[in-house]
């Protein structure tokens, strides 16, 4: 019997989590990224073989790479995308080199994933992420203060952004820039508004049809080179999975995934199964998209998200909240049974507990987390997953 091999996100030892913790917890695989080589650059074989030794070196494997990020000239079309797309097929060579052979990316435009809280207190006492769409306006239009946004907006929802961006504070204000511009995953630096401004004005001209082509191109360029080498590539969905600050989505529900899936068909085109971002939407079937796409999937994220009528939602905890968790796990234990009687490569698909709440301990070293990456809300996300699956495939017929 094989089970979902439990695999954990470390930033390195700066980022507040040890390999020597997460070994403790049970985790067989981390989830890593070169994060000091530059958006767009060949990450060189030594700098992955180092820190593939690193980690060899604390008994745990190097089992996906979570992100290789994906240039702006791909994501926009320009004509520098094709030496961009040479670099990154270099970097997918260098990592097979490596033995490393599941690359997690995105194609989102601008930033990672937004949330407007990062510290959301909850009943508990425990925090968590947490997205308003009111505060995500209030920034659109008061913030970024993108042009003709008002007219984005429905009446109601303008004036509801307004009254609650004249109650804040300069403090607030400030708060909710940098949880929104909070930077990429794995690194502390924020992104800065200038910038953010301009990437945004340009993603603005395009539209989300082009997006899809641009899409395409890269998958048909990149996927035949991963497929010779043994690279699975798996596509996170874009978090949340609705437009925010008028930037189209392509990546964010069945369709969206079905579309990228076919416009290059391959077993090396694959998803990332993100429970928590197809989540966050209440028209996502996350039980049927296991069943459909199932053996395209090639890495999995499980988490939960509490979500309100308002479209506002809150990080869960990983058994709680909106996403029915022991449906979904049911879904993907039957996958991988098919995958055992069909006798497939891979049916301990790495899985691992994405984002964890801060609590106890964790907030003793809160400052030192990439928000979302505590020690002990992932453990515990961790321990309910693992026998929540136990649970299901011993009594699974
Ligand atoms: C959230 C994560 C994302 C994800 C990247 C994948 O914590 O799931 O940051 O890692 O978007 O490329």
């Amino acid at each position: 019997m094989e089970y979902l091999k439990k695999t954990f996100r470390w930033f390195g030892p700066s980022f507040g989590v040890t390999l020597d913790e997460i070994k403790q917890i049970g985790v067989e695989g981390i989830v890593a990224a070169c994060q000091e080589v530059s958006l767009g650059e060949v990450w060189p074989k030594e700098t992955i073989a180092s820190l593939k030794d690193e980690i060899e070196s604390h008994g745990l494997e190097w089992t996906v790479v979570e992100s290789v990020n994906i240039h702006t000239s791909i994501k926009y079309g320009l004509p520098e995308r094709d030496a961009y797309i040479a670099n990154y097929i270099e970097t997918l060579k260098n990592l097979a080199a490596n033995g490393i052979y599941i690359v997690c990316y995105n194609f989102m435009q601008l930033i990672d994933w937004t949330r407007t809280d990062l510290d959301y207190i909850l009943p508990s006492g425990a925090s968590a992420l947490h997205y308003s769409p009111k505060a995500a306006a209030a920034f659109d239009l008061f913030i970024l203060k993108r042009e003709n946004a008002k007219q984005a907006y429905a009446a109601d929802i303008y004036e509801e952004a307004k009254k609650y961006f004249d109650g804040l504070t300069e403090v607030q204000r400030k708060k909710l820039e940098e949880s929104i511009l909070a930077g990429m995953p794995g690194s502390r630096k924020l992104i800065e508004l200038d910038q953010f401004k301009k990437n945004h004005a340009t993603v603005l001209e395009i539209s989300k049809q082009k997006l899809q082509e641009n899409l395409s191109y890269f998958l048909n360029a990149i996927i035949p080179e991963a497929e010779k080498i043994g690279v699975k590539m798996a596509i996170h969905p874009d978090d949340p999975p609705f437009s925010v600050f008028g930037v189209p989505r392509i990546v964010s529900n069945y369709e969206e995934l079905k579309f990228l899936l076919e416009c290059c068909p391959s077993p090396s085109n694959g998803l990332t199964f993100c429970s928590g971002s197809l989540g966050a939407s209440a028209e996502n079937d996350l039980v049927k998209i296991v069943e459909d796409f199932g053996d395209k999937i090639h890495f999995i994220h499980l988490r939960n998200v509490a979500r309100h009528a308002d479209g506002s939602f809150y990080e869960a905890e990983h058994l709680g909240g909106s996403v029915p968790m022991e449906k979904v796990m049911k879904a993907i234990v039957k996958e991988q049974k098919r995958r055992q009687a069909k006798g497939d490569e891979i049916v301990a698909i790495p899985m691992r507990p994405d984002h964890g709440h801060v609590l106890l301990d964790d907030k003793k070293r809160q400052d030192d987390f990439y928000s979302g990456y505590s020690l002990i809300g992932r453990a515990m996300g961790l321990a309910q997953l693992t026998g929540l699956e136990k649970g299901i495939r011993e009594n699974l017929i």
